[in-house]
Parts: structure tokens; sequence; C-alpha cells
């Protein structure tokens, strides 16, 4: 009998996967890979359902003889391990970036021998629906709001991108890269002040009132399944804060982020060059305590965010404050700096982390950018949030498009370097 491998990342069994393993069957004993839950998250599948329980409804599929975990999306591992004469796949695979893990099955037949065997992809009504159910499971606000908490213990680092828009959420949803390791994604989204302001023309001190924020989160929500880290600002007065923290729980949000700050709040890269005025300690734990005492989920996170650095208070300000904040009932700690180096948040967190083993690190490396996540990871970051990114590299791009047009009066010279309308009409998805 042959060997005949083939890897399955699903939650439910179709009659296309049916098909496959049918197929498989034919050409000898069939082994199933199952995916494991860290691989689905970088391939964009957020796993609805237990390793544990994937493995069992794989077991149950007349013709799977073995089940085992596939620890990467990449195959070196199986081929060493498991040397199959035959791999199976649907024949789905051939664009980017599911080609990449195409290439890696077939440069290692190269070096260990074996054969591809590409089943035609089912595609009907049917397998559409069950996939748009699926979508609509994670698109839920208690499957989407749980979410952080699970990505804080299946991910190394939870890479959270700026989103302001529906379509700036499409492309938090979507953007996948392959490299030589597997591929990448987003985890969750970020609902910067500052991004959601600038959208509305507006400057990032609060004017922007939670009702025109909510409504932003809505729209993003429409069209995404990922989780939503909001920034809350000071969360403003105690009295109006425990209100937009059930508002953000009920719509599936999974975390605020407030600030220390009280007053006008600016924006925290101009740091001390205008006037901002930080909360007292006692005040600030006393909004945390409330908000933490009105959420009605577990998975709701209340995460605190030290200004002391980017207002120059020092260090022992910063970690005295987390502190507080953590014994005041904070799920995580946001910490914030200006510098162009990261020295004084890598100092941070390997404090934080002498006394606090397990709590979530947050950071924003926007100035100090040449950090990658891996080194934050190192020191104990849990969190890392590109926060305006998406909106500073559009801004420019439009601005240059309609001086262009104003200079030539006809928009020919800008059409080459802007999207066809073709794909334009082709990037949103009907129902
Ligand atoms: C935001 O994105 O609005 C933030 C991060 O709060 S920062 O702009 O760096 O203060
Ligand atoms: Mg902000």
């Amino acid at each position: 009998m042959k060997k005949v491998y083939t890897c399955f990342c699903v939650e439910v069994i179709h009659e296309g996967h049916l098909n496959i393993i049918n197929e498989a069957a034919k050409l000898g004993e069939v082994t199933v890979g199952v995916l494991c839950d860290a691989e689905m998250i970088r391939y964009n599948l957020f796993p609805i359902k237990s390793l544990e329980e994937r493995m069992e409804m794989i077991s149950k599929v007349p013709n799977v003889k073995r089940v085992i975990v596939q620890k990467s999306i990449m195959y070196d591992d199986i081929f060493e391990q498991e040397r199959p004469d035959i791999v199976v796949h649907g024949d789905d695979w051939r664009k980017e970036p599911k080609n990449s893990i195409r290439e890696n099955v077939l440069e290692n037949i190269e070096k260990y021998g074996g054969e591809l065997v590409e089943i035609p992809y089912t595609y009907n009504d049917r397998v559409a629906k069950i996939d748009r159910q699926i979508q609509q499971k994670l698109a839920m606000p208690e499957f989407r709001r749980a979410r952080l908490k699970k990505l804080l213990h299946l991910v190394p680092v939870v890479k959270t991108i700026e989103a302001h828009s529906g379509l700036t959420g499409l492309i938090a949803e979507k953007t996948i890269v392959a490299s030589e390791q597997g591929l990448d994604q987003f985890d969750a989204m970020w609902v910067s002040s500052l991004c959601d302001s600038t959208e509305k023309g507006k400057p990032d001190i609060e004017v922007v009132d939670i009702t025109s924020r909510l409504r932003t989160i809505n729209d993003i929500m429409e069209v995404t399944t990922k989780p939503i880290i909001f920034d809350g600002d000071t969360g403003g007065l105690i009295d109006h804060f425990v209100y937009t923290v059930r508002s953000l729980e009920r719509m599936g949000v999974s975390a605020i982020i407030i600030e220390d700050k009280i007053g006008l709040k600016r924006n925290s890269l101009f740091g001390t060059e205008v006037e901002q005025e930080q909360d007292t300690i006692e005040h600030f734990c006393e909004k945390i305590r409330a908000g933490k005492k009105v959420q009605l989920t577990s998975d709701f996170m209340i995460i605190a965010r030290v200004e002391s650095l980017i207002l120059e208070k020092g260090m022992e300000d910063a970690l005295n404050r987390a502190k507080a904040y953590v014994e005041a009932g904070a799920d995580g700690i946001m910490i914030h700096s200006r510098k162009k180096d990261p020295t004084e948040i890598l100092e941070f967190c390997t404090k934080f982390r002498e006394i606090y083993k397990d709590i979530p690190l947050v950071v924003v490396p926007t100035s100090y950018n040449s950090v990658t996540e891996k080194e934050l990871g190192e020191y104990g970051v849990n969190v890392v949030i590109y926060a305006n990114q998406l909106i500073r590299s559009a801004f420019p791009a439009m601005q240059q498009t309609a001086i262009d047009i104003l200079k030539n009066h006809r928009a020919l010279e800008v059409d080459e370097r802007i999207m066809p309308i073709k794909e334009v009409i082709s990037l949103i998805d009907t129902l």
C-alpha cells in the first residue's frame, strides 16, 4: 500500500473534502494531517473548534486511516517524518499566496521523492454557503470578543494594524503574505483615535464623539471577523466611561485601551511640546475599577496606558503607575514612548516582567520603528500595534493624485499608478 498524505485545516467536512479523501483512498492508505491552531491563525483561519475536536471530526471520516498533527503550514517536517509516497491536495492552491505551499511540497518531493496529485476543487452553492456560515460565526460579537484573549495564548505576538473604515478593515482582514517560513497575516485591528479623527478631518483631541467612533467600529465589523482593540483616549468622565465599556462589550469589541491623561487630550506624539496633564494614580485607578465592575463577560479587556515616558516623568513613575493600574484590575498595560530608539521601552518591559509574568503588555512602535515584533516579543511584549501607517500611506497618495490632476487638467497622467476601476469594483465581495 502506498502512503498517501493530505493536510486539512477545516472546521467542517463538506462534499469537497470528502471527494479529496475518497480520491486519496484510491491511491493508497490515507493519513490526514490536521493543521495546529497557531498555524491555522497564520493561514488566516481562526479555529472555531479545538485541535482535538478537528482531529476527532476527521478521524470519523470513512477511508481515513490515521490522523496526525501538522505543526507547520510548510511540509518539511511532514516529509522528514512521514516520507509520503503521494501528497494529495485540492487544485485551488496555484495562486498567491497559497502557491508557496505548493512549491514547498514540490521541493520536498524533489528532495525525498514522491508524487503530488491535485484534485479539482469542488466549489458550488452548498460549499459556498458553508464557507459563509463559518465567516458569519467568526463575525458574531461573542466569538469576536473572545478572540483576543485566545490569541494571547496562541501566538507569540498579536500583530495589530489600525483600521478606520470598512475598506481599511478589509485590508487588515485579508492581507496575507507568503515567505519561506509560511504564511502571515494580522491578528487584530486597532481603532486609533488619531486615524479615526484624521479620517473625519478632525484633530485627535476627543472631539469625535463616542457615537461616531462606534459607527466607525460598526463599519469595520460589517466586513471583518478579526478582534478589535479600541483606542478609548482618556475614557472621559468615569460616569460616561462605564457606558462606553458596556457598548463596546455588547458590540463584540475585545479591548479598550485608556490613557492616564486628563483634561484636553492631545496626541501622545506631541509629547511635552504641548500642554498635556497626566491623571492622578488614584483617579485613574477609580476609572479602571468602575469599568471592570460594569463589564458583563470575562472576555472583555480594559487595558491601561501609561503616559509617563511620553510626558518625561521617568521610568520609576511609569512602573509605579503600571503596578497601581494592574492592582486596580487592568487586564493589561500599554506603555508608550516617542523616542526614536526602543531603549526606554525595552527597559520598561524588562522591569515590568520582573514583577508580572503574565499581564499582557502592549506597545505602539511608531517612533522606534526599527525594532521587530520578534525582538519586542523577547522582552515580554504581547501585542504590537501599527497604529497609523495605513492612513499615513493613503493620505500622500491621494494628495499627489489631486495635485497631478490639477496640474495636467486631466486624469490620464495618474491613471497608470492608481487601481484599475475593474479591480475596485471586484475588491468588495457581494453577499
Ligand atoms: C492612536 O493611534 O490614536 C494612538 C497612538 O493613541 S499614538 O498616536 O501614538 O498616541
Ligand atoms: Mg489615540
